[in-house]
């Protein structure tokens, strides 16, 4: 079977983080990379071999939908998860009233002082349902939940964005809005 995970990896690494691994830049209007340079780049830097049919079944088979082509396939980009900035041209949204964030035990006490931070990334990224905020949680350790009083935020003037594979995108959860959720 063909393991495309540590290449999609890769994928992730570039497209989010560090383009310049692989010599590529990325445009900070809509964080694309070229297609043929992504694909010449990874290939040079020998670390995988990729072609346009492996690019285009990671992008088609990602079970998080993490990339997406351009109408005519010369670009691509990450749906989210950058920490470089980039402008993903994502429109305002109103949330649900409720979103969820998962995390580490070993956050909770900075995050009930200072809110929810983007840390490294852009965004503070939060989700419709719990199962997917506890799934995020477990990669960090053992997992806490929690609640998110997104429509009270928003009615406040806070902005959010919906990304295009389904994520809840905010700059800042402050410690008010937080709730903890027990399953
Ligand atoms: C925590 C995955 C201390 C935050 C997922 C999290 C997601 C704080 C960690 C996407 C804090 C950052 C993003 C504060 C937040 N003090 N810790 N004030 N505020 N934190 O990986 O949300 O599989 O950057 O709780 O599905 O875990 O990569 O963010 O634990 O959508 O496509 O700081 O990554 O997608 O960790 O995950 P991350 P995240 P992919």
């Amino acid at each position: 079977m063909k393991d495309l995970t540590k290449l999609s990896k890769y994928l992730s690494l570039i497209l989010r983080h560090n383009p310049g691994i692989i010599g590529i830049k990325i445009s900070v209007q809509g964080g694309w990379a070229d297609v043929k340079q992504l694909i010449s780049g990874i290939n040079q830097a020998g670390k995988f071999k990729i072609d346009m049919e492996t690019l285009e079944e990671i992008v088609h088979t990602d079970e998080k939908q993490r990339y997406s082509f351009n109408e005519d396939k010369t670009k691509i980009r990450a749906n989210q998860g950058h920490s470089i900035q980039v402008d993903l041209g994502l429109k305002e949204k109103e949330p649900p009233e409720f979103l969820y964030h998962g995390t580490a035990e070993r956050f909770i006490a900075s995050i009930y002082e200072k809110g929810l931070l983007p840390m490294g990334r852009q965004y503070v990224h939060l989700s419709k349902e719990e199962e997917t905020a506890l799934k995020v949680g477990k990669r960090h350790g053992k997992p806490y939940i929690f609640r998110i009083k997104a429509g009270e935020m928003h009615q406040q003037g806070y902005l959010f964005y919906l990304s295009e594979n389904g994520v809840w995108l905010t700059e800042h959860v402050p410690p008010a809005f937080l709730e903890e959720f027990f399953r």
